[in-house]
């Protein structure tokens, strides 16, 4: 179906001949991969900046370091620098934008306050250039979530201003999903937790319960909008209670049909989310991941082709998964050119999911059913091996993007003729 290039006809050709020799079809995971749609957090181009005019600090435990210069400024330098990082990943993929990325004219427009209108260039745009859109309700960097609590608050008044948000965010998710003619993932976090020993780890979790039920009475089809909630161990400020746990979501998703998300980060900083997948895909028909990089604490780095990278995609991938995970990226690094940073990531998920493909599943598998587990790890080791490289350049080719590190000069010169001429 793909007509390399020359100088990478050879080097594939081999590669294809050496995962045919263990039963692999590389046309196969070629195709495979290509209807793969990654959803591009916005939030990597501005340090989680927002356009609201509200000037409240971050908050909510995360943290963003660094200061390299050229960030995004207003909705459509992030869009420009959003077109230049896609044209250097490979297929079609989504945009994963917050409610505080609205434009809003200038004017004081509140969560509470929001609607559809606010994201007509962001629609226009995702129409332009064929993406879909995902849509996150924004529990942070507000002065009514500066002491930490948002849906879980105490207060009665307090609750119902971010409950509205919730509600709003969901029609807004709506209106993207009949816009552009794929369901948009909605996806709940909130900061909500205490930074030294509750003693009440009871009530705001009933509290949680209740406003999210609250969030979520009107049905929405999940033709237009799926709903996410995204639990956490623990946070900057939160270290020693998370209102909205593991436990806490794991069971609020399955009793009320919702997607779960699972942050790579969000964990004990030794625990994997890869062993997960298949766990909770017994119960939950469909979930969403926040593929992310957690360095000693969730410190949201790039992600890179780690093995932990490597063991999520060959979970998704080996068991038959990769219509039921939804697929977005959670990291913000200031440090480094920002759209170099959304095209890293992207390309090591994707290069991931490709090796992901050409595992000889059924060969492991079969020998895993004889019981010969010796000869299981002596294949997979075999398989770190294969010459994958050459199947992902000629990916990027034949996709009409720059194989191995040819994308960095690009960026490069983006980063001489738009970065650098912004203040
Ligand atoms: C925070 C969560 C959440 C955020 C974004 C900005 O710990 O991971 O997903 O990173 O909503
Ligand atoms: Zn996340």
């Amino acid at each position: 179906m793909h007509k390399p290039k020359r100088k990478l006809g050879r080097a594939f050709a081999l590669a294809c001949e050496r995962y045919e020799a263990l039963g692999v079809s590389v046309d196969l995971a070629l195709r495979r991969l290509a209807r793969v749609h990654v959803s591009l957090h916005c939030w990597q181009g501005d340090d989680v900046g927002g356009f609201e005019s509200f000037g409240a600090e971050l908050g909510g435990g995360l943290a963003v370091t660094g200061n390299y210069p050229g960030k995004a400024r207003t909705p459509d330098q992030l869009r420009a620098d959003l077109e230049m990082a896609l044209s250097l990943i490979p297929g079609k993929h989504r945009l994963n934008l917050h409610a505080f990325y609205g434009e809003f004219g200038g004017k004081p427009v509140d969560r509470d306050e929001i609607s559809t209108e606010h994201f007509r260039n962001w629609i226009g745009w995702a129409k332009k250039n064929r993406l879909g859109l995902d849509f996150n309700p924004t529990y942070f960097a507000h002065p009514k979530a500066a002491d930490g609590f948002t849906l879980a608050h105490r207060d009665n008044s307090i609750r119902r201003f971010w409950i509205e948000h919730g509600r709003r965010c969901r029609e807004i998710g709506a209106a993207f999903g009949q816009a552009l003619g794929t369901p948009c993932v909605t996806n709940i976090w909130i900061p909500d937790g205490y930074k030294d020993t509750p003693a009440d780890r009871k009530s705001p979790r009933e509290r949680l319960a209740e406003s999210l039920d609250a969030i979520f009475q009107k049905p929405i089809s999940p033709r237009l909008n799926l709903d996410a909630v995204e639990p956490k161990l623990f946070g900057i400020g939160s270290e020693s209670y998370v209102v909205g746990s593991h436990e806490f979501y794991l069971g609020y998703a399955i009793t009320r049909k919702k997607l779960l998300c699972l942050d790579a980060g969000h964990f004990h900083p030794t625990e994997t989310i890869s062993d997960k997948i298949s766990g909770v895909l017994q119960f939950l028909p469909e979930i969403l991941l926040h593929v992310s990089r957690g360095l000693h604490w969730d410190s949201d780095h790039v992600v890179t082709f780690t093995d932990d990278l490597q063991a999520i995609a060959r979970e998704i991938v080996a068991n038959g998964y990769l219509d039921r995970v939804h697929l977005g990226l959670d990291y913000f690094d200031a440090s480094i050119n920002r759209v170099a940073a959304w095209v890293i990531g992207a390309r090591s998920l994707l290069r991931a999911l490709l090796v992901a493909l050409l595992e000889p599943t059924e060969h492991l598998r079969a020998l895993e059913a004889e019981g010969d587990h010796t000869a299981r790890l002596a294949l997979q080791e075999e398989v770190k091996h294969l010459p994958s490289g050459a199947v992902w350049d000629y990916f990027c080719e034949s996709r009409g993007v720059p194989a191995g590190g040819t994308w960095l000069a690009e960026v490069k010169r983006h980063e001489k003729q738009v970065l650098s001429e912004r203040s």
